[in-house]
């Protein structure tokens, strides 16, 4: 269970991949062909049940995408999405080490975290795998990454990402700018650029990867200039931007 992306974090690499919160295994295998690399699930705000995410993830593997869950956060959800064969877990709003530590619980078998194993899972291909083979794969090769995404989660990032187990930390730009109070400016606003372009040094000083969204092809280059590993766009804002662009054109074509 090789997991690409985790593996082009550890080389220094980027990664591009999609949020997708509607179901469609159809959509995730075109996302798969195009050339992207993860899919993030989004089931914080998607609507989702167990055998969709599953699909979903099943759809992934058939065209070489990793399959990333951003769960919504009870730590109930995480043992669920891992043991639909998850390839990583995306936790929102983490705001201090006490957070992190329990999504290292529940994403890490002992002695890290305390997992519950099961060999009957998809994962464990229903009794295929087992024992040390494939909790050590396990453990090795899921991605974990936690949002940062409030104020307290900034002033606290440092014990955040030296959490052991911790990944990745990924940009919420959406809830950090409404968190801090910028409900109409949102990211845009100069008070939360700042706060991500400090966020990003101070990555770089923790070592630790930075993801966030991108809300356009455009931002996605310009993110990946910027020394951001994984960058996400959404798959909603993709399809609403070409569906106006038709729109206008028939417009003007009237
Ligand atoms: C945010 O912007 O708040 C996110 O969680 C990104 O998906
Ligand atoms: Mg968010």
């Amino acid at each position: 269970m090789k997991n690409r992306v985790k593996e082009k974090l550890k080389n220094g690499e980027k990664s591009v991949g999609a949020f997708v919160g509607i179901y469609s295994p159809e959509m995730v295998e075109m996302l798969g062909h195009a050339g992207f690399d993860f899919l993030v699930i989004d089931d914080e705000h998607g609507a989702f049940s167990p055998r969709d995410l599953e699909n979903m993830i099943r759809a992934a593997e058939c065209v070489d995408l990793v399959p990333i869950v951003r769960v919504a956060y009870d730590p109930s959800s995480i043992q669920k999405a891992l043991d639909r064969g998850a390839k990583g877990i995306q936790v929102p709003m983490v705001n201090n080490r006490e957070d992190a530590e329990r999504v290292v619980q529940r994403v890490k078998f002992p002695p890290l975290g305390q997992r519950g194993a099961n060999y009957t899972t998809r994962p464990a291909r229903y009794g295929k795998d087992h024992g040390i083979g494939f909790l050590d794969a396990a453990d090795d090769q899921i991605l974990v990454i936690v949002h940062i995404e409030t104020p307290e989660a900034v002033a606290n990032f440092e014990e955040i990402v030296s959490v052991p187990g911790i990944d990745m930390a990924f940009i919420g730009p959406t809830d950090l700018s409404i968190s801090m109070g910028y409900k109409e400016e949102g990211a845009r606003h100069p008070e939360v650029q700042k706060t991500i372009a400090q966020l990003r040094e101070r990555a770089q000083q923790q070592n630790i990867p930075l993801g966030n969204i991108a809300a356009n092809p455009a931002s996605v280059r310009q993110e990946l200039e910027n020394g951001t590993a994984f960058v996400a766009v959404v798959i909603t804002s993709v399809m609403m931007s070409a569906f106006y662009e038709v729109v206008e054109a028939g417009i003007r074509n009237d």
